[in-house]
């Protein structure tokens, strides 16, 4: 059996304010061409998009024409199942589920986790595919408990999602088993572009939840991976399909087609996705990056470029364009200048509201927050997060 393993989209994103729509469509017809004219011939059994597949919960017009325009196109050849991720409305992604025809399956519903897609794939070998959409704690500590309220925390609700989908497996012989998760397996590597999911300070799971999965489809990370895990899973992450911060610059942004033979292991294998432009990060005096002819590689790449001149150097964004059109951030960080702290006065989006209120907590009482200070401000910022996910799923606007 092979299947397509892809998540993260995030599509209506944008980097640093430039649209991404082009780029983003630009993906989906390359996905669209791998499962409909498969390179080694070997056909698409399904495609699993784990999560994130939009970049918040009423993402733009055109970003659901794509969506649909695209699950369309691979419902003419293929299964495509989909899972929500923690920037998706579960509701909104999941509109449609019980209207859509059979090979499209949205899975965003808590109460159908443990209900598998059954596939069997061109070469016979069958398998239960199970879909968990993004486990809120707060949320689905209550409605995953069997009795008491289960611990809050990722690993606890993952790890009962997982045990429910055990217990169906125990009782379908001769299939393999296939999971969609949207979560932050420990010693996988973050990036910047992805939104914080902790709770109580706390947003990894162990890689031992997957344990008896034969292959657990992950999203949420940006960078492809695959971390270490229990014996005979394969636990990968495909990672999203185009660069969504200059942490991820060197990535490799890759789609995984995943191989589920009859017996034995599940094998994935990237296949790299074209950027629409290379990505660097520059430092150096404005005379330098100006005249240095080393720096023609990245006069077409999307740079962020640190200017170190003593002195902030007039009309900086001009002369910088000038060479660079395509800079998207300037810093001014004068050589042999005294520490500010971390991060500076920079406020990015990207930055996790935690670190940012944390800096600034010093920058107005100029001392470090003390441990009771940042726990007050996380426990506000929670709150607040709570609240917009709630106003937004009982659509009380
Ligand atoms: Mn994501």
């Amino acid at each position: 059996m092979r299947l397509l393993h892809t998540s993260d989209w995030h599509l209506g994103r944008t980097l640093h304010g430039v649209n991404l729509h082009e780029a983003q469509s630009a993906v989906l017809e390359h996905i669209c061409e791998l499962v409909e004219d498969p390179r080694d011939g070997v056909p698409v059994d399904a495609v699993l998009i784990a999560g994130d597949v939009y970049d918040r919960g009423v993402p733009p017009v055109e970003s659901v024409r794509l969506f649909e325009s695209t699950l369309r196109r691979l419902a003419e050849s293929t299964t495509v199942i989909v899972t929500s991720g923690n920037h998706d409305s579960a509701i909104r992604l999941g509109y449609g589920a019980g209207l859509f025809r059979e090979n499209i399956q949205m899975i965003t519903d808590l109460s159908r986790l443990d209900l598998p897609v059954l596939l069997e794939g061109s070469d016979g070998v069958r398998a239960a595919i199970y879909g968990i959409p993004y486990l809120d704690p707060d949320h689905a500590r209550v409605a995953l408990a069997r009795g008491e309220v289960l611990p809050r925390s990722h690993q606890a609700v993952m790890g009962a999602a997982c045990q429910r989908i055990r217990d169906d497996l125990a009782g379908r012989a001769g299939v393999r088993s296939v999971v969609l998760a949207h979560a932050f397996v420990a010693g996988a590597e973050p990036s910047d572009s992805e939104r914080s999911i902790a709770v109580g300070g706390v947003d990894r799971v162990t890689a031992a939840v997957f344990h008896g999965i034969d292959y657990a489809a992950l999203g949420h990370l940006h960078g492809p991976q695959a971390p270490e895990c229990a014996a005979r899973s394969l636990v990968c992450y495909s990672g999203s399909p185009l660069r969504y911060s200059f942490s991820e610059q060197a990535h490799t942004k890759v789609v995984l087609l995943v191989d589920v033979p009859e017996a034995g292991p599940v094998t994935a294998m990237p296949v790299p996705i074209a950027q629409p432009r290379p990505m660097a990060t520059l430092r150096g005096a404005v005379d330098v990056l100006m005249q240095d002819p080393t720096m023609i590689m990245h006069e077409e790449s999307w740079v962020r470029i640190t200017v170190t001149d003593r002195a902030r150097p007039d009309s900086l964004m001009d002369r910088l364009t000038s060479r660079f059109p395509h800079v998207l951030q300037v810093f001014h960080e004068p050589e042999g200048a005294i520490d500010r702290g971390r991060g500076g006065t920079t406020v990015v989006s990207e930055r996790d509201p935690r670190e940012l209120g944390s800096d600034f907590i010093a920058y107005v009482t100029k001392t470090e927050p003390s441990g009771g200070e940042m726990e007050v401000f996380a426990a506000g910022y929670e709150a607040a997060e709570i609240a917009e996910r709630l106003g937004e799923s009982e659509g009380a606007a």
